[in-house]
Formats: structure tokens, C-alpha cells, sequence
């Protein structure tokens, strides 16, 4: 039984209302074939683990099984609603694949072994390390998929126990850049806006987000406040025809890599139009005229030029977000993974901050996040960072974290900013990180330049261990796999992209001897007999809820502060949006209402970066610039990608998501219902460009960079001339391996990451996945059938949508980029 078929009707059926009303209620449901929801036992309460969206919903349990879900009506974020991914995602948990049993590498061979055996393994070869070496012989890498209570625990091991700066999670590759953005402007992380926003706004600016395909809910509030009375005008930046992009009031379709100057672009309109608002700006914030001197030189004529954008659509998007009376502002990867990506997304701070919108109904600012968990992940400090955004180089607040953990100060490590993963695999490489825990990431297709990263993850010396639920392409390198217990079957709590905290529920028993992420690394703290300074045990918590207690501690008097949550509080009603206290029970909606930020010197997560540079900003120079603690106002210059399309690879490619799978579709390709939706990967070409290269739809192409080829069928839609994209969701693990070597792969490439470039953002130091230049050659007919991407998203084929203008011929681009060295 489903609600109805949401793989065709991906964003179900229209719930109208007006602006500054409630939005309506509506539960999807979806249970196995021939179940009604009479015959389910037991309804257990969770989120949806496969998107930072944060949709809240029941499992639906029979017999011990799952079998099916139901959205949560009661529920602030999704009101009922679910996606395509939430209603049939789950079914991977019960695949016959799963994990049961750790696997050790013995003569080569990965074989099974004892949860004894794998960890005392796991513990004498840490050891050996630790002695040989040091703390910095040991690395771990981490996600955004396991539960609060699971990162605070792994980063007082890592940090507070271990004591190695080398701890990151895929953050890095995913929001790293909202983070740094978020410190950057407001010196601490710690998401401004709230969902509720989209009730109240007159402009909603979506930057570089598909929001329609990866917030499917959040974009079904969007259209019902489309189909009802006062709909909002929609403002989207994207070079890709999204569904987004074909609801936009105006949208933007700018070259790959020129966000900086598009922003610059639309802040020169709103100064020069004054669309200010002087007062807020002279109570609550500094460097105004730093901005203002650098925007200068960034006239509408000028950005159309180098963006490739029609100078009249420019001049309209920056009349609708400066003039608009609420605005709501979403930033995702087409910023964060693409060139200049902190940068570009400091400069959306900026225009909420000169246009006074923050903290009231309608002025929301989503620095989005993207994994489900990815907020716990930064603020229990398992990136790297100190937990509760506590500061590194703020010697009070180190000290601070020392007494709730009861360790010495110098046992956390703090003499530099932790190490980010691409460092990482680097240290890796060059032989000095010699073991490296991965948990619940799947780096062998989801770094960049992955001939590079097999070839370093299976080196003999790097002893490497992979706690997963399947036997990913990770794992199959691995010399220990422990396998986890997942989403489901166990307990614990998430928080979404704003700030909303639910409380995820076992419904069912792990597979075979799978163990909860938790469980292992308090095992494998006792196991190496970590201790705190009076010779107790370091990790004082056995159960996801006094983790949490202990957390709540942690996080008391932070920007995160969860004092007011507890687990009961959190069943049977709504999520609660942090910081939750004794003086704010219900939560707080929106940070900031009253113009006061985090970035207090004292207070502060960061003082900041320098966006080009990305050398951190001493203590001193920040208190001078902003002894009160207001938010920062910085300019950047844009610089041209440092990957430039060339006369041999004369075009830029993209990549991204597909509404139907999740990342490398370890869980949504094991649903039938979503693989079926997408079952191989395919690239997008704009239709003059295949003209050129003489592909017709369903043609094999073979797209080459200087790292790599991948082979993929052609799908003829309406991207951006001269820009190629290419869905990152296919790897190898379906076709029997581990790389272009797997069985069912002819030796051709199928990963896009085969392609993508080792560089990253200088201030966040997240990986550019969205900015390298490419080679399309056709290797093969079709036969005149379609390729196999879908035909409801942004990779619609070009049917009935005629695309946006570019900036026509004398627009000056061929001179921009020539100064620059680029061919297109
Ligand atoms: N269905 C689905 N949903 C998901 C996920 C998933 O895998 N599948 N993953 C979740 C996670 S972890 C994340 S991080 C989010 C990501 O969510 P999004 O950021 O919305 O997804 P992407 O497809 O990576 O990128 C968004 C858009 O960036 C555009 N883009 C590329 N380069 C540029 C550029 O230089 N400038 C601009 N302005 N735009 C550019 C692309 O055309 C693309 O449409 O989705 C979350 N939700
Ligand atoms: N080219 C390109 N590359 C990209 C991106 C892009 O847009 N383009 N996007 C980047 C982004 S934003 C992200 S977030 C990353 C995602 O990249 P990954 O994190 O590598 O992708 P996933 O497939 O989500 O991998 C999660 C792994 O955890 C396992 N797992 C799931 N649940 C659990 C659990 O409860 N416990 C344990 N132990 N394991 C579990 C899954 O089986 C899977 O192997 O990819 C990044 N890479
Ligand atoms: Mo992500």
C-alpha cells in the first residue's frame, strides 16, 4: 500500500496555502505489498536518515520486520510528509547482503572472524602505533550518518583519549563550506534560519540547491506556497535545468565556478540601489566598507560577462532579493563543492546581513546541510572541531572542554586546526598516518581522483579498518571490516538542517552480530584501557542515553546548548529545534532575533579565515577588528577555477544527485522501487553541444579529464551549453568489485569521482567536485533508446522547456577567459 506512486509523482499532491498561514497536514504512507495498516504491530518513531531534511516518521513493524513507514502529521518539519527515498529506502536493511559477521584479512582474503578477534586486532595494532609513532600515526574518518550520541563518544576517543588531531568526517566533502561560511560571517557555526521560514517569505533564493530532488518535503512546502494564495517569487542559481530552475521566478544558469562573482554582482545592485538597511547594519555588524569598496568593481555588465548570464536576469534577481520584504535564502552544493565555495557563500551571509534579514519569521538564512546527521557530526566535534563549537585556539574554552571531559587540557590536541580528510589520505600516502578508521563512508567512490584513493585506501603499510553495513568498495579494501547495526535497529538522536533534534527509535534487532556504532567504539575504549585524569574509565556512558546526558553537559552554556532536551521529551509529539534550556523549553525557531551573535572574542568557535588564502585569523587581529562580538561583513575578489576547459578538454563537468538514490546507493540501490528509478548512470549534454559531437540520446560517451574516463549513455537535456554533468551515485560494488576492474565493467569507468580533481576550498577544505574541465567523446550507437536517467528531474529530457539565454555572442567571454588561459 503507498499513498500514491511517488516514483512517478515524486512530490505528491498539492496542499495550498497562503502566506503567513499554517501549512496543512498530509501523511505518506508506504507498507509492503497486500499490508494494510490494521495488520502492523507496532508504529516505532524515528526520521529519515537518507537526506538532512530531517522528515519525521514511524516504522512499521510485523512480526519483528519492518515493513513500511508512515509520516509523522504531529511532527514541525515534514507535517507528514515523505519523499521517495524515505518511503522505500528502509527496505535495504533487510537485504541478504547485510553484514553479520567482522571480516579479517588473512592471506589476502577477507574472512570471518570473532567480534573478539577483529577488535583485539583492532586494539593491538593501535597500540603498536601509539608506540611506535604517536598519536598522529592514527587517523579516523567519519560521516554524517551515525547518531549524536555516536560522534560525542568517538570524538572524546579520538580527541580526549587518543589525543590525534587527525579525526574528519565526510562533512568535509558535504558541508564543511556551511560550517566555515557560518563561522566566517557569524563566528560560529550554528544554522541562523528555520523551515518555517518558507510560511513567511516573499523571495525564496535558492543557490547551487536542487532542493526539489534532495529536500523533496521542504520543496513540497515551497510548491504549496507556489499553488496558494501570495505565493513567494523564486529566485534560483544553477546551470543545470532543475526542477527548481523551471518553477523560478528568474533563474540564473551561470558558467561553473563563477559564483563569487555573481554574488559580488547582485551585492553591487543592492549598494548601489541602497537597498541597505543602515541601521541594522551599524548596530550589529562591522566591515562595511571593506565590501563596499570591493563590490565596486563588479558592475552588472561585467558579471553577465563572466557568468555567461543575460545582464537584464542578473539586474532582475538582484531587484527581487534587495527589495524583497522576507527573504529566505538556501545555499547547497552548486556553492559549497564548486569553486571558491566558502567565498561565494560568506557573500549570501552578507546579503541578509546588509538587508537586516535575520531572526524574524520569513528572513531565513539555510546554510543547508546535506547528510541526515551532519549537524551532530560538526557540533559533537567528530570533524575535527572541538565539540559544543568550542574553539581551538581559545585556550579558556580548551580548558573548558578538559574539565567536562575530566582530562588534561594538553591531551586534547589543539596546536593546529584539525586535519581535513584530503590531508589526511595525504599523510596516508606519504606513509606517517598508519591506520585509518573509516565508519559509514564509502571514500573509494566518494573522494575525488579515486584512481589516487584505491591506490593509497589498499597499500600494505596503511592498516585499515571499515565498520559499514555492507561490504562497500571501501570495505573490500579493508584489513578489519566490522559490520554495524544501523538506522532502525538501534536508538539514538539526529538534528536536521534546522536545528530540529529527533529521536531516532530501534524498531527492529540488528542482522546477525551486528553491533550499534556506539557499542564498538565503547568497546574499543575499554578494550585500550583509555582513562581520564583520576584513572576512571574515559568513557563513562554505556547506553545512547546516558550519552546523551553526558553530551547535554557538554553542550551546556554553547551555541548548541541541549540542556532542555531529553529523550521522552522528544517522543510521541515534534522534533525540538536547539538551543533548547531551561529558559527556552520549546527550543528557539530562529538564532539571532535580537541581532546578537555568537562572536563574542571570548565566546566564539573561530575567528575566521582568510577566504583566499585560508591562513586562520589570530586572536588578536579578531578582537581588534570586532571587540563587540557583531557579525562580519567580508568581500571577496572572484578568481577565475583553476581547472579551465582547454582545446583538449574543452568542457566543464558537474556533478550531483538524482532524487532516487542516495550517494553511492549502498541503501537506495538495494530498493527496488529506486533502482528501478535509475538504474545505471548516464551524462547530460546540452543539445548544441551534442550536435557537435554528433551523440544522440542513448549514444555511449566517454567523458575523460586528466585523472580518469568514465563511460556513460547520453541524455540530451537542457543544461547549460558547454557544461557536461554526470550523476556521482554508481560505483562498483553492484558490478562485483571494487574499481573499473569489477567484472561487469569492461574495463570502463563508472564513478564520476574517477574524473574529479584533488583540490579543495582554501578556507573550508572541501573537495571541488563541481569545477573541472572535460573531454565527451562518442564510442558508441544507442540504437535509438533513451538512456536510463529519469525523465522527471533536472535530467528531464529537452521536451517543451526552452532553456535560458546566455549571454549571446560579443558578450566578452571568449576575452574573460583568455586573459585566464580557458578556451570556452
Ligand atoms: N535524492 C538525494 N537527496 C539527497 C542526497 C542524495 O544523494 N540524493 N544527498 C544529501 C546530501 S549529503 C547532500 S550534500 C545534498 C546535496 O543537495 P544539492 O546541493 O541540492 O545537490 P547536488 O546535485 O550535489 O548539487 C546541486 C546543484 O548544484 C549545481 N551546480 C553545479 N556546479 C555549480 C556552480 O558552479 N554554481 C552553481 N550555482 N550551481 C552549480 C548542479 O547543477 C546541481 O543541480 O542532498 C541531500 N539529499
Ligand atoms: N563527484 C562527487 N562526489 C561527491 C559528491 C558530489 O556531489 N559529487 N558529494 C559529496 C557529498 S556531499 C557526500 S555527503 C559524500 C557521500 O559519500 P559517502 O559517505 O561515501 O556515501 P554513502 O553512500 O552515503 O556512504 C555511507 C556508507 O555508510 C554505510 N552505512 C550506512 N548506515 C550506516 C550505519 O548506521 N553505520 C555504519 N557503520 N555504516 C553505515 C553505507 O553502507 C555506506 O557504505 O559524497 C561526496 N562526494
Ligand atoms: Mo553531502
Amino acid at each position: 500500500m503507498t499513498t500514491s506512486d511517488r516514483i512517478a509523482d515524486i512530490w505528491g499532491t498539492r496542499t495550498p496555502y497562503e502566506r503567513g498561514g499554517a501549512w496543512p497536514a498530509r501523511v505518506d504512507t508506504h507498507l509492503e505489498e497486500g499490508l494494510a495498516p490494521g495488520d502492523v504491530d507496532r508504529w516505532v518513531q524515528t526520521a529519515s536518515i537518507l537526506h538532512s531534511n530531517g522528515d519525521a516518521l514511524d516504522i512499521a513493524v510485523k512480526d519483528g520486520r519492518m515493513v513500511g513507514v508512515r509520516g509523522r502529521a504531529t511532527d514541525r518539519v515534514n507535517h507528514g510528509r515523505l519523499g521517495p527515498k524515505d518511503l522505500f529506502g528502509w527496505q535495504a536493511n533487510a537485504s541478504p547482503d547485510r553484514l553479520t559477521r567482522p571480516l579479517v584479512r588473512r592471506g589476502g582474503d577477507l574472512v570471518e572472524a570473532s567480534w573478539d578477534e577483529a577488535m583485539t586486532l583492532v586494539v593491538e595494532r593501535t597500540h603498536k602505533f601509539l608506540d611506535e609513532q604517536g598519536a598522529s600515526a592514527v587517523g579516523f574518518y567519519t560521516t554524517g550518518q551515525l547518531f549524536l550520541e555516536e560522534y560525542y563518544t568517538l570524538g572524546l576517543v579520538a580527541h580526549g583519549g587518543i589525543g590525534t588531531n587527525h579525526v574528519d568526517g565526510n562533512t568535509r566533502l558535504c558541508t564543511a563550506t556551511a560550517a566555515e561560511a557560518l563561522k566566517e560571517s557569524f563566528a560560529s557555526d550554528g544554522q541562523p534560519g528555520s523551515y518555517s521560514d518558507i510560511d513567511h517569505a516573499d523571495v525564496i533564493a535558492l543557490y547551487g540547491h536542487n532542493m526539489a530532488e534532495t529536500q523533496v518535503v521542504l520543496w513540497s512546502r515551497v510548491l504549496d506556497r507556489l499553488a496558494g494564495p501570495n505565493p513567494p517569487a523564486i529566485v534560483c542559481v544553477d546551470p543545470r535545468p532543475t526542477p527548481v530552475a523551471k518553477t523560478a521566478t528568474v533563474h540564473l544558469a551561470p558558467r561553473p565556478g563563477t559564483n563569487v562573482a555573481l554574488m559580488n554582482g547582485l551585492l553591487h545592485e543592492i549598494v548601489t540601489n541602497d537597498w541597505v538597511d543602515h541601521d541594522y547594519v551599524a548596530a550589529h555588524a562591522v566591515g562595511l566598507d571593506e565590501l563596499v569598496a570591493g563590490i565596486r568593481e563588479y558592475p552588472p555588465e561585467r558579471v553577465a560577462r563572466i557568468c555567461d548570464v543575460p545582464e537584464a536576469d542578473l539586474r532582475e534577481a538582484a531587484r527581487l532579493v534587495g527589495t524583497a520584504d522576507r527573504l529566505l535564502s538556501t545555499v547547497l552544493q552548486g556553492f559549497y563543492q564548486s569553486h571558491q565555495a566558502t567565498a561565494a557563500s560568506v557573500q549570501v551571509n552578507n546579503i541578509h546581513i546588509l538587508r537586516g534579514m535575520l531572526g524574524r519569521p520569513g528572513c531565513g538564512l539555510l546554510q543547508m546541510n546535506g547528510q541526515p546527521t551532519a549537524e551532530n557530526t560538526r557540533e559533537a566535534g567528530a570533524d575535527g572541531d572541538l565539540p559544543g563549537f568550542r574553539n581551538w585556539s581559545n585556550d579558556t574554552q580548551v580548558e573548558d572542554l578538559a574539565r567536562v571531559w575530566n582530562v588534561e587540557p594538553m591531551a586534547i590536541p589543539h596546536y593546529s586546526p584539525p586535519t581535513h580528510v584530503m590531508q589526511m589520505i595525504r599523510y596516508a600516502e606519504e606513509g606517517s598516518i598508519r591506520m585509518l578508521w573509516v565508519q559509514a563512508t564509502n571514500p573509494a567512490v566518494s573522494l575525488p581522483e579515486l584512481d589516487r584513493v584505491r591506490s593509497i585506501l589498499s597499500q600494505d603499510r596503511l592498516f585499515l579498518v571499515v565498520q559499514d553495513i555492507f561490504l562497500s568498495e571501501t570495505a573490500q579494501l579493508a584489513d578489519v571490516v566490522l559490520p554495524a547495526a544501523t538506522w532502525g535497529e538501534k536508538t539514538g538522536t539526529f538534528t536536521n538542517a534546522d536545528r530540529t533534534v529527533h529521536l531516532s527509535e530501534k524498531a527492529v534487532d540488528p542482522p546477525g552480530e551486528a553491533r550499534p556504532d556506539l557499542e564498538i567504539f565503547i568497546d574499543f575504549a575499554h578494550r585500550l584501557g583509555l582513562e581520564d585524569k583520576d584513572g576512571a574509565p574515559l568513557v563513562k556512558w554505556s547506553t545512547p542515553e546516558e550519552a546523551f546526558e553526558a553530551w547535554k553537559e557538554c553542550s551546556r552554556g554553547r551555541p548548541c546548548d541541549y540542556t532542555g532536551i531529553t529523550y521522552e521529551k522528544l517522543r510521541g509529539g515534534t522534533g525540538i529545534q536547539w538551543p533548547c534550556t531551561e529558559d527556552a523549553p520549546d527550543g528557539t525557531e530562529r538564532l539571532y532575533a535580537d541581532g546578537k551573535f555568537f562572536a563574542d572574542p571570548e565566546y566564539c568557535e573561530s575567528y575566521g579565515r582568510d577566504l583566499v588564502t585560508g591562513a586562520p585569523v589570530e586572536e588578536e587581529q579578531y578582537k581588534a577588528m570586532n571587540p563587540e562580538g557583531r557579525a562580519v561583513l567580508k568581500f571577496a575578489e572572484y578568481l577565475p577555477p583553476h581547472e579551465l576547459p582547454s582545446e583538449d578538454y574543452p568542457f566543464q563537468l558537474i556533478t550531483g544527485r538524482t532524487v532516487y538514490h542516495f550517494h553511492t546507493r549502498t541503501k537506495t540501490g538495494r530498493a527496488p522501487q529506486l533502482q528501478a528509478a535509475a538504474p545505471e548512470v548516464w551524462v547530460e549534454v546540452s543539445a548544441p553541444d551534442a550536435e557537435l559531437l554528433g551523440l544522440a540520446e542513448g549514444d555511449l560517451a566517454e567523458i575523460t579529464t586528466p585523472r580518469g574516463s568514465v563511460r556513460a549513455r547520453a541524455r540530451i537535456s537542457a543544461i547549460r551549453e558547454g557544461v557536461v554533468f554526470l550523476p556521482f551515485h554508481y560505483g562498483y560494488w553492484d558490478r562485483g568489485g571494487h574499481g573499473p576492474d569489477a567484472a561487469a565493467s569492461d574495463g570502463g569507468g563508472r564513478a564520476a569521482n574517477e574524473l574529479t580533481i584533488t583540490d579543495w576550498d582554501p578556507a573550508s577544505k572541501q573537495p571541488i567536485f563541481k569545477t573541472a574541465a572535460a573531454r565527451v567523446t562518442r564510442l558508441a550507437d544507442g540504437g535509438g533508446a533513451a538512456s536510463a536517467a529519469p525523465t522527471t528531474t533536472a535530467s528531464a529530457p529537452l521536451t517543451g522547456w526552452v532553456p535560458p539565454t546566455r549571454g549571446g555572442p560579443g558578450s566578452g567571454v571568449e576575452e574573460d577567459l583568455a586573459a585566464t588561459g580557458g578556451a570556452r
